[in-house]
């Protein structure tokens, strides 16, 4: 069993898995569609270009239920483990909803974006929204500069994950590196594990099927995250 202390450092990278017992759908589960959608339809750069009150409408929708979940049991776990480790401890996500910042994690980094945020294409400001009236909305202007369009502070495929820099350097200089509830098929974030180990890091996976870069974990443990990772962290931090 692999001990933990708090000077291991330690970076997790969290996929939809790890929201599907809040009730999340994950996107592999809907047979590569979104809510019945392509992903070029409504993921891409182009798709916003294209029909942008479809896009716009796609983000709503999963906004809207972010009201309806909460986090589970898996969300709690990663806070206890950042609680043993401080700043040892950073949770990658690539994750765009805010379970793990209502779970209470502080070292989160959402390299795909969050979508309760949204950006101005013009003077890219980034604005938080979640209330009522930007629910129901379907358009939000920017106050800042002359009322362009507001897009989802997401990142779309074909564009550049966020604070990317940030990411390879800790995933470069951790002890352990663990992936939970992602297939592994979008990159560059299913690259990460192969980075993790050439920099001589233990790899450990958490995952309700074998993922599709297994075979670089050191130890794996399938199943549910929400049934594994207490118990998980539990024996790693005592
Ligand atoms: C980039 C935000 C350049 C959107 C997301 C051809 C053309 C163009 C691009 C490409 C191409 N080929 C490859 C690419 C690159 C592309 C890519 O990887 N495509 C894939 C489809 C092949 N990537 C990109 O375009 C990225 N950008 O490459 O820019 C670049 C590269 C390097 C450096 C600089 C620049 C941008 C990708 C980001 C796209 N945005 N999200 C939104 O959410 O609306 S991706 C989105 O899909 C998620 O964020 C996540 O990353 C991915 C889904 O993966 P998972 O999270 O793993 O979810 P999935 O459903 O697949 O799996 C869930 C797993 O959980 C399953 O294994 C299941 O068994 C398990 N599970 C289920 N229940 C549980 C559980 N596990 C535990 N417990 C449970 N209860």
């Amino acid at each position: 069993m692999l001990q933990i202390n708090p000077n291991t450092k330690v970076v997790i990278l969290t996929g939809a898995g790890i929201s599907a017992e809040s009730g999340i759908k994950t996107f592999r589960a809907s047979g590569g569609l979104w809510e019945n959608h392509a992903i070029e339809d409504v993921a891409t750069p182009n798709a916003w270009m294209r029909d942008p009150n479809l896009v716009w409408n796609f983000y709503q929708g999963r906004r809207k239920q972010l009201l309806e979940v909460k986090p589970n049991p898996a969300h709690n776990a990663l806070v206890d483990l950042e609680n043993h480790l401080g700043n040892n401890f950073l949770l990658i996500t690539q994750n765009v909803d805010d379970l793990h910042h209502r779970a209470g994690s502080k070292n989160v980094i959402h390299m795909h974006g969050e979508l309760r945020l949204l950006r101005c294409e013009v003077c890219m400001n980034v604005f938080e929204m979640m209330d009522e009236e930007h629910l129901l909305g379907n358009y939000v202007a920017c106050k800042l500069c002359e009322n362009n369009r507001l897009r989802p502070h997401i990142v779309w495929f074909h564009e550049t994950p966020l604070q990317l820099s940030e990411i390879y350097q800790k995933v470069e200089n951790c002890d352990i590196f663990v992936t939970i509830g992602t297939s592994g098929h979008v990159y560059p974030a299913a690259g990460l594990i192969s980075l993790a180990k050439s920099c001589g890091a233990k790899c450990i996976g958490v995952n309700l099927d074998t993922p599709s870069n297994y075979d670089e974990h050191d130890y794996f443990y399938q199943g549910k995250a929400g049934e594994i990772l207490p118990d998980l962290v539990k024996k790693w931090i005592n």
